[in-house]
C-alpha cells in the first residue's frame, strides 16, 4: 500500500520577498494531486499548516529575523510531518521558504536512526546567526539540522540534532557565503558543486550520491528548492543564481532517485507565484515530483 500525505506549509517568515507563502496554492493549482494520484494507492492532500498571518519580527538585533514565529510554526508542522509518518503516509511538504525544512526534518529525523539529506539547493543553507550575511533563516536550516544555530531552532520537535554532517550532499551549490565554505571543510559535508555537475553529468553525480547515501543511512529526505535549478527554467524563486542545473538534468536526478528507492521524505520549497512566469516553477515542481514518484515517459 503506497500512500501519500501532502502537507503546505505556507510560510514566508525566513525570507523577506513576500509571496512565498503563495507556494502551496500556486503548486496545487499546477495540479498535484491529480498527477501524483496515478502513482500512489492513496493521495491525502492534508492542507496548510495554520501558519496565519503574523506581525513579522522587525527588530534583528540577533541577527535571526522572525526567530519566535519561525521556531513557533515550524514546531505545527514538525507535529503534521511525524503523523503523516506514523500512517505509513510518505509525507511530501509544499513551502514555503526553506526554513520549513526546520519543521519537516525534525518531523522525519526521529524515525530514522541514520537519516540522510539531499539538499538540492544553489545555496548551502549552512549559515548561524554568526556568519549570516542577511539574517534570513531560510539561509540557516541547513546549519540547525546539525545541531548549530539557536536553540530554539536546533531544539524544534524536543531534540536535536536532527542529522549528521557525513549524511549529507548538497547538489547544485554556485553561491556559499564564507562562513558557509568553512562549515562545508570543518564537517565534512558532502558537495556537488555546478563545477562537479558540469564535469562528471548529473548521471555521474547521482550515481555517486545515491551510492555514498545508501551505504551508511537508513532513510534519505530530499529537500528541493527550487532556486537549484537554473533561473530560465524556474524564474519564480526569491533569491534565483545564475548557471544552474537545467529541468533535463533535475529529471534525470529524480528518475535516478526514484529508480534507486531510497527516499523517504520529500520537500519542494521556495515557489513565489508573484516572482513566477506563469506558475511555471510551480509547474516544474510538480512535473519533478512525478519523476521522482516513478512516472516513465513511456
Ligand atoms: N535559500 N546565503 C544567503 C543567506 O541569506 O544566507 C542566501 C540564502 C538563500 C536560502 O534559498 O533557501
Ligand atoms: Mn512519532
Ligand atoms: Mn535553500
Ligand atoms: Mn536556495
Amino acid at each position: 500500500m503506497k500512500k501519500l500525505a501532502i502537507i503546505g506549509m505556507p510560510m514566508d517568515l525566513g525570507q523577506m520577498r513576500r509571496g512565498v507563502d503563495m507556494g502551496p496554492s500556486a503548486i496545487r493549482y499546477a495540479g498535484v494531486t491529480e498527477r501524483l494520484k496515478e502513482l500512489f494507492d492513496e493521495v491525502h492532500d492534508k492542507g496548510d499548516i495554520a501558519v496565519g498571518r503574523p506581525e513579522v519580527e522587525v527588530d534583528p538585533v540577533s541577527n535571526l529575523r522572525n526567530l519566535n514565529l519561525i521556531a513557533e510554526k515550524t514546531e505545527l508542522l514538525a507535529n503534521e510531518v511525524d503523523k503523516a509518518i506514523e500512517d505509513k503516509a510518505f509525507p511530501l511538504v509544499l513551502g514555503g521558504d526553506h526554513s520549513i525544512a526546520i519543521g519537516t526534518l525534525a518531523g522525519v529525523a526521529k524515525h530514522y536512526k541514520n537519516l540522510g539529506v539531499i539538499w538540492y539547493d544553489a545555496h548551502g543553507d549552512l549559515n548561524t546567526a554568526e556568519t549570516s550575511p542577511t539574517g534570513n533563516i531560510h539561509g540557516m536550516p541547513l546549519a540547525v539540522s546539525i545541531g548549530l544555530g539557536h536553540p530554539l531552532l536546533t531544539n524544534v520537535g524536543g531534540y536535536g540534532p536532527k542529522v549528521k554532517a557525513e549524511n549529507i550532499v548538497i547538489i547544485g551549490a554556485r553561491s556559499l557565503d564564507d562562513g558557509e565554505r568553512e562549515l562545508i571543510k570543518k564537517h565534512g559535508i558532502k558537495v556537488y558543486t555546478m563545477h562537479e555537475i558540469d564535469r562528471l553529468g548529473m548521471t555521474k553525480v547521482m550515481e555517486e550520491a545515491i551510492e555514498y547515501l545508501s551505504e551508511k543511512t537508513d532513510g534519505v529526505h530530499l529537500s528541493l528548492d527550487l532556486d537549484g535549478l537554473d533561473p530560465h527554467d524556474a524564474p519564480g524563486v526569491g533569491t534565483p543564481v545564475i548557471g544552474g542545473i537545467s529541468y533535463r538534468e533535475s529529471h534525470l536526478a529524480m528518475e535516478m532517485l526514484a529508480e534507486s528507492g531510497i527516499i523517504t521524505s520529500a520537500e519542494f520549497v521556495e515557489v513565489n507565484p508573484i516572482l513566477d512566469d506563469k506558475n511555471k516553477t510551480a509547474s516544474v515542481a510538480v512535473a519533478l515530483m512525478g519523476s521522482l514518484f516513478g512516472e516513465k515517459l513511456l
